[in-house]
């Protein structure tokens, strides 16, 4: 099946908008920079990078005939809060298990941003002491347990959707949605920079643009910016992820290792925490574009951007897209940066 083939519930607005970073482009004197939006592209609780995951795993779970989605991220987790949304939506109860994934002991780390708003969206969120672990955990599968001992039909979203197997392919069609754009606009991205922890999103983003570079010729570098401050896990969830995509859209060759890129260099020393690359570049996309940014995913993958830039890695003929993933409901628990 190709991508087109494979089950979609829409869950967005359609195409996540395309934005000319133009003063951001000026400032660090090229390359030309633009962002694709996935933080103003749905509806659902202020949308973000999984529902377009979850657009491809509806269809499963609508068959599985489940009443409960079970999942996992830390306290401030995007992924979650994105799984309430979507279980608010389709009518179903969501059951989150929320780690401590951040040794951030803001009062308000465990009330306010995401988690305050898979609670009001109605979901049974519950708080486990455990550190970061990008895994499978012991506490998620407990969780399924749980709801299955009390009578309901769990179905079972690990973190960031991403060891689902399907989890690759909303950016894969992602990749797709990008070249119709770019026919639109009549230009190329050559050089697209995302953040990674999970995987899925990155994965499924090599899969797409591989299949495309194999329609049309088109070669691009797909960077991932590390985040999880656990690079040889995150990378081999990538490869892996990004092998099992390209498996279910049929890509018909294996990746090349340049296909796969994740980059270390600004997560700092731990998931979750800013260092001083993450608060510069959160401030040059607040200041220069009104572009909010959070300290866990998109503060860290725009500092790369701005250093691969400034220091020419990303020529300045180049034109470089930038994935906005919707982090920034997190930034609530993170006031006290800004006092
Ligand atoms: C780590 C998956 C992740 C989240 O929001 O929980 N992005």
């Amino acid at each position: 099946m190709n991508i087109e083939q494979h089950p979609r519930y829409p869950l967005t607005f359609g195409p996540s908008p395309l934005q000319h970073l133009k003063r951001l482009t000026q400032h660090l004197g090229g390359a030309g920079i633009w962002a694709k939006r996935e933080d103003v592209s749905s509806g659902l609780a202020y949308g973000g990078n999984k529902i377009r995951k979850l657009e491809y795993i509806v269809p499963d779970i609508l068959a599985s005939g489940a009443d409960t989605l079970v999942s996992i991220g830390g306290y401030q987790s995007n992924h979650t809060r994105q799984v309430a949304a979507v279980a608010a939506h389709l009518g179903l109860k969501a059951r989150l298990v929320q780690e401590k994934w951040v040794p951030w002991d803001d009062p308000t780390n465990d009330r306010v941003g995401n988690i305050l708003l898979s609670r009001m969206m109605g979901a049974d969120s519950r708080l486990d002491d455990a550190g970061f672990d990008i895994g499978i955990r012991d506490s998620w599968k407990e969780a399924l347990a749980e709801v299955e001992d009390a009578g309901g039909t769990p179905y079972a979203i690990p973190a960031g959707a991403s060891e689902h197997r399907l989890g690759g392919l909303g950016f894969a069609n992602w990749a797709f949605e990008v070249a119709a754009q770019e026919k639109e606009l009549g230009l190329t991205f050559d050089t697209i920079v995302v953040c990674t922890v999970t995987g899925s999103t990155h994965a499924g983003m090599i899969a797409g643009f591989a299949a495309l570079e194999d329609l049309t010729g088109v070669r691009r570098r797909i960077l991932g910016i590390d985040a999880s401050a656990t690079l040889a896990k995150t990378r081999d969830q990538v490869a892996r992820i990004a092998r099992n995509t390209t498996a279910l859209i049929e890509l018909g060759r294996d990746l090349r290792d340049d296909e796969i890129q994740v980059l270390e260099g600004w997560a700092g020393e731990l998931y979750g925490l800013p260092v001083d690359s993450t608060m510069e570049a959160m401030a040059l996309g607040a200041q220069l574009e009104a572009m909010i940014t959070d300290p866990v995913y998109e503060g860290k993958s725009l500092a790369g951007l701005i250093y691969l830039v400034s220091s020419g890695d990303i020529p300045k003929d180049s034109t470089v897209l930038y994935a906005h993933l919707g982090g920034q409901p997190a930034i609530n628990a993170y006031h006290s940066l800004w006092p």
